[in-house]
């Protein structure tokens, strides 16, 4: 592995060039807190979560918080990208993979996209081969610890392939749509779809087709 530190920094530049999407830096020290309105208060007697919308069989589907942390976990390392430029190397996550749901409360053949519903009304819109991808998680730890509440919660939604706004803190439940609609960010300014390595920041750079009119 040649001299005792020399290689070292270099192999790690490397290793960070390509795994920085365009215009972004890498977040030294502290994980920054970011959201919009204040952080809510984890009420475990009245938390659920729900699957809402074009489920296959019509019915809601809901967890209570007990089963909701009992179902399978899952771990996943993941880079965390967010629009306002930062990007965090290997986040470790745990919690329970979107899939998972997706089998336990399976949409309509027609569903295309969800809404991701999270506390005071906050969504994201998503793709549903965004919530499929192998990664995305609905996480309950960070680095081994529970997620504070700054940071979401009992629960927030990961989609570590796309701008990190995809991914509601204080996540409540799903909604499956049969046709896209806007979330919360992307009603106000950001892009439809949020693709980090395509640098898809605001709605003006949506191509047709990326999302609904505005
Ligand atoms: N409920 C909720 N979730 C949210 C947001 C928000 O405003 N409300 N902001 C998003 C944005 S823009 C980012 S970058 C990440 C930040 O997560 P962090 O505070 O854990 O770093 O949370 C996302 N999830
Ligand atoms: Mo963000």
């Amino acid at each position: 592995m040649g001299q005792p530190g020399s290689g070292v920094d270099i192999e790690a530049d490397a290793r960070t060039a390509d795994r920085l999407p365009p215009g972004q830096r890498m977040q030294r020290g502290e994980w920054p807190v970011l959201h919009y309105g204040p952080v809510p208060r984890f009420k475990p007697a009245t938390w659920d979560f729900r699957v809402t919308g074009a489920t296959a069989d019509g019915e809601e589907a809901i967890w209570f918080h007990e089963e909701f942390t009992a179902l399978p976990a899952v771990d996943v390392v993941a880079d965390f990208h967010c629009v306002t430029k930062f990007t965090m190397f290997d986040a470790p996550w745990r919690g329970v993979a979107a899939q998972t749901i997706l089998d336990l409360a399976p949409p309509a053949p027609d569903v295309t996209h969800v809404t991701v519903w999270a506390e005071y009304g906050y969504s994201a819109n998503l793709r549903m081969e965004d919530l499929l991808h192998e990664k995305t998680l609905f996480a309950t730890h960070h680095a081994g610890e529970p997620l504070t509440p700054e940071h979401g919660f009992p629960l927030r939604l990961i989609v570590p392939h796309l701008y990190a706004w995809k991914g509601p803190k204080w996540v409540r439940g799903i909604e499956y749509l049969t046709e896209d609609r806007r979330g919360f960010w992307e009603e106000r300014g950001y892009h439809n779809i949020g693709d980090p390595w395509r640098e898809q920041r605001y709605s003006y750079q949506e191509d047709p087709g990326d999302g609904p009119p505005l």
